[in-house]
């Protein structure tokens, strides 16, 4: 299928996903999982459908996708392909990154650029050393003759070697403690990764994320001036779980799908007869039902507090009960996801654990155990445990 066979910018944002997701994604999907190999024709059709930039607000170029809109069109990726679901989650928490906090005339220039290309953005966030702790860098930006290098090794860069720019965090300066962080724009052209390591793992095969050393020289109007603690706290976490879940929740919805069809044919082979699999089916909705409810929910919380850091029902977006509420988002779809597929797979049973039918769950199943690791759910509780110690409201 070809990019103008996904009809360019016809339709809305989330129609145009729609059919990236079921004419591009869908088709490759096993193949992307299969050879572990980067989902090129669905982030083309992406790039096609202008929709690399479609979070970027439209005086600046982009149509200003709400972060609904941006959960719907992941939701429905990663319901046809985890993998291009979550370039796409991961590209757009970056792109609302820059658009919420890159001021400089630098920043601004580089986000026109990004519009006019659509690229690809990717994060260099974690480090050798650090484990997933992204509040901390070990490496830090150096002046070397007016440009900011840094060097980072890097344990994961997820499509590193596909993106046209890497967003890397790293100390302010060679002296700033390990909390002082700042969030720097390196384009791929300023930017020599050598990989340290080959991407095999059980799911999420296509995001083709193995480790780097990465050595980059920018402009320093590159470097974002807002702290990387408030990017993450305000933008790049809460999005990012958001984001990431509504993946997650494509996956429960291709698992439900198939468990629903198995349940519906038992039905129909035995008419009158409530097939074993429906009570099983009736649960697993329920749990589905969380997950969207999780999801919408959040995603709308965080658009209020974006609207009017004051709400009293939100809280500041900073503020601590919206930070709990962005880490209880990730644990619990990230837990809800695995319990759905596994639930599917009862349901499905040997028709499930195939890897070659049409009930086949065995990618749902692999790319859905991603969730908890993808900054380890434990991590993310010990964080919550210490926020709730000092929390007296309400979520
Ligand atoms: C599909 C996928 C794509 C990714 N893409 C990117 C990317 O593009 N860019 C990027 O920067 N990263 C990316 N990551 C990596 C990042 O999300 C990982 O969480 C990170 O690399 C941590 O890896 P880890 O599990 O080895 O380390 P840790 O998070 O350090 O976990 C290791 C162990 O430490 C334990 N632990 C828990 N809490 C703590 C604590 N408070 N202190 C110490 N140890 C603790 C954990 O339970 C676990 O047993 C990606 C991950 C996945 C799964």
């Amino acid at each position: 299928m070809s990019v103008s066979a996904v009809g360019v910018l016809e339709g809305d944002a989330v129609e145009r996903a729609t059919r990236v997701a079921a004419d591009v994604a869908a088709l490759w999907a096993d193949e992307v999982d299969r050879d572990a190999r980067f989902p090129v024709e669905a982030v083309d059709a992406l790039r096609g459908a202008a929709l690399l930039s479609c979070a970027v607000p439209r005086h600046r170029g982009g149509e200003g996708a709400s972060l609904p809109a941006l959960c719907r069109m992941a939701r429905i990726l990663g319901h046809h392909c985890a993998a291009t679901g979550m370039v796409f989650a991961m590209h757009q928490s970056q792109v609302m990154s820059l658009v919420r906090h890159g001021d400089s005339a630098a920043m601004r220039d580089f986000v026109d650029a990004a519009v006019g290309a659509q690229y690809l953005l990717a994060s260099a966030t974690t480090e050798v050393g650090i484990g997933g702790d992204v509040r901390r860098s070990s490496c830090a930006i150096e002046m070397v003759a007016g440009r900011a290098t840094v060097s980072k090794n890097a344990p994961v860069i997820s499509y590193g070697e596909y993106a046209d720019a890497v967003l890397v965090t790293a100390r302010r300066t060679p002296d700033s403690p390990a909390s002082d962080q700042v969030l720097v724009v390196c384009r791929r052209s300023d930017v020599e990764l050598e990989p340290t390591g080959a991407w095999n793992t059980l799911g999420l095969r296509g995001t083709c994320s193995p480790g780097f050393a990465l050595h980059a020289s920018t402009e320093p109007g590159l470097i974002c001036t807002d702290p990387y603690s408030e990017i993450s706290s305000e933008t790049m976490l809460p999005v990012s779980h958001c984001l990431w879940s509504a993946v997650w929740l494509g996956i429960a919805d291709a698992a439900m799908d198939k468990a629903r069809r198995f349940v519906q044919s038992a039905g129909r082979r035995d008419p009158g007869v409530v097939p074993p699999g429906a009570l099983r089916l009736a649960e697993s909705a329920a749990a589905h039902q969380q997950m969207v409810d999780l999801v919408d929910s959040a995603a709308v919380r965080f658009e209020r507090a974006a609207r009017d850091p004051d709400d009293t029902v939100v809280r500041v977006p900073n503020g601590v009960g919206f930070a709990l509420a962005m880490n209880n988002l990730k644990v619990s779809t990230s837990n809800l996801v695995v319990d759905i597929v596994g639930q599917a797979m009862l349901i499905c049973g040997i028709a499930g654990y195939r890897e070659d039918g049409k009930y086949s769950l065995g990618r749902h199943l692999r790319d859905a155990y991603g969730a908890r690791i993808m900054v380890n759910n434990d991590r993310i509780t010990a964080n919550s445990a210490q926020l709730a110690l000092a929390y007296r409201g309400a979520l």
